[in-house]
């Protein structure tokens, strides 16, 4: 028997903004035709590839993602697409900001390629990273990008 410990399987929070529950079911040009439940199950089974388990969540209230990203704090990672309130939640900022863990913040569309008020996030300087405009792929990167900077190797 090896006497070194094993290393702790990370956990991921994968949560998902207002509307996203949506996704699928209308708007194919802009978010393509992919469902939720096809994403969560999509990055839970490249978190088991890669030795991580994924926690999947969404909701459409700020408070309730706030306590989401309180409830990640003994988690190694975040992936987040917060939806609209990229665009104007201090409050989700300010809880990604207060918890101690990487988190990636995720857009399904390229926001910067839309409407001026899409441009901006208030939660990207808070973020480690930022991905926009890769459809659903983007997920896999985020995920990667997560499990880097939470094994500190990145
Ligand atoms: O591109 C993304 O992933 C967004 O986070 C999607 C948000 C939008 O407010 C952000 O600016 C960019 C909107 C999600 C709405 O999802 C729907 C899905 C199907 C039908 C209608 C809305």
């Amino acid at each position: 028997m090896s006497a070194a410990a094993a290393a702790p399987r990370p956990a991921v929070l994968l949560l998902h903004g207002p509307n996203l529950n949506l996704l699928g079911e209308r708007d194919p040009a802009q978010y393509g035709t992919t469902t939720l439940a096809d994403i969560e199950k999509r990055v839970t089974n490249l978190g088991a590839d890669l030795g991580a388990d994924v926690v999947c969540a969404q909701s459409n209230h700020e408070g309730v993602l706030v306590e989401q990203v309180h409830a990640a704090r003994s988690m190694a990672g975040i992936v987040l697409n917060p939806g609209a309130f990229a665009h104007y939640s201090i409050a989700l900022r300010d809880a990604v900001d207060a918890v101690d863990v990487p988190c990636v913040e995720i857009h399904i569309s390229n926001v910067h390629a839309r409407e001026e008020f899409r441009h901006r996030s208030v939660i990207a300087p808070v973020a480690q990273g930022y991905i926009s405009g890769f459809g659903v792929d983007g997920y896999d990167l985020a995920l990667r990008g997560v499990l880097l900077r939470a094994a500190g190797t990145r």
